[in-house]
């Protein structure tokens, strides 16, 4: 049986990386709904497992209310549904930037994480600092390598990597790490998402804002309302 209603982006609060699938939701054009999720508190309860049993966000419930999990897959899937307003490039170049920011970037943060959640001992909290630091300047360093004559990473046009990289750029400021100025290009690239309206919409959703749609945002649906339109298809 087909449910046709609009997909569902779960997106994680505070400071998650669902802010990178708002972003091109926003810029796709389509219709779709939104579902707020506290982290630590719901994205680990039983009830979420049902949307993603890993208990991570984001999650995309589908039109037929089967649920997408993954950044990259739910990015590339934006991105292939709205090929006028995000595609036009070529999409191994898509999936090899996603890699990069999924990898290398993404994990270059993992370790400053670990080290402010965990009660650790003063030495291993230093440990992992510096570990975690050195990581996202080497990150930080590639990225500008790869945004050398560009202004947006596959070239002259947004697509669904710049808003994944901006989702994630945005822990070096709260973990106070790099300078991003030290980073030319990477801080243009941060700049323009920051300024994007659909990045101004992002941050107002996740503040509980007043947010301005320029796209097809149909509104909230708690939880339980999602789970009620699911298909426990995928
Ligand atoms: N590989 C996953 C990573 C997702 C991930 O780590 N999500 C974080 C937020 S950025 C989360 O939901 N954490 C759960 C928690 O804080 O308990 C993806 O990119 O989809």
């Amino acid at each position: 049986m087909e449910i046709h209603m609009e997909p569902i982006l779960f997106y994680g609060v505070p400071e998650g990386c669902s802010f990178s699938s708002i972003v091109p939701l926003e810029w796709s054009g389509l219709r779709y709904r939104l579902c707020r999720i506290e982290m630590p508190g719901v994205v680990t309860s039983e009830a979420y497992a049902r949307v993603n049993p890993v208990r991570e966000t984001p999650a995309l419930m589908n039109e037929d209310g089967a649920i997408l999990r993954e950044s990259t897959a739910i990015l590339g899937k934006i991105a292939r549904a709205a090929p006028a307003r995000l595609g036009g490039g070529d999409p191994d170049r898509l999936t090899e930037a996603l890699a990069f920011l999924n990898t290398t970037f993404f994990s270059a943060f993992n370790p400053l994480w670990h080290a402010v959640e965990h009660a650790l001992p003063p030495s291993e909290a230093a440990a992992l600092r510096a570990y975690g630091t050195a990581a996202v300047a080497r990150a930080h360093g590639a990225l500008e390598r790869l945004m050398t004559g560009r202004d947006w990473l596959l070239g002259d046009r947004p697509s669904a990597a710049d808003a994944y990289f901006a989702g994630i750029a945005r822990w070096a400021d709260f973990h106070g790490v790099i300078a991003r100025r030290d980073y030319p290009g990477v801080d243009r690239l941060y700049g323009r998402l920051r300024r994007d309206p659909a990045g101004r919409f992002a941050v107002a959703i996740e503040h509980e804002r007043p947010a301005e749609s320029a796209g097809g945002f149909a509104g909230h649906v708690t939880l339980d309302e999602a789970l009620g339109l699911f298909r426990a298809a995928a």
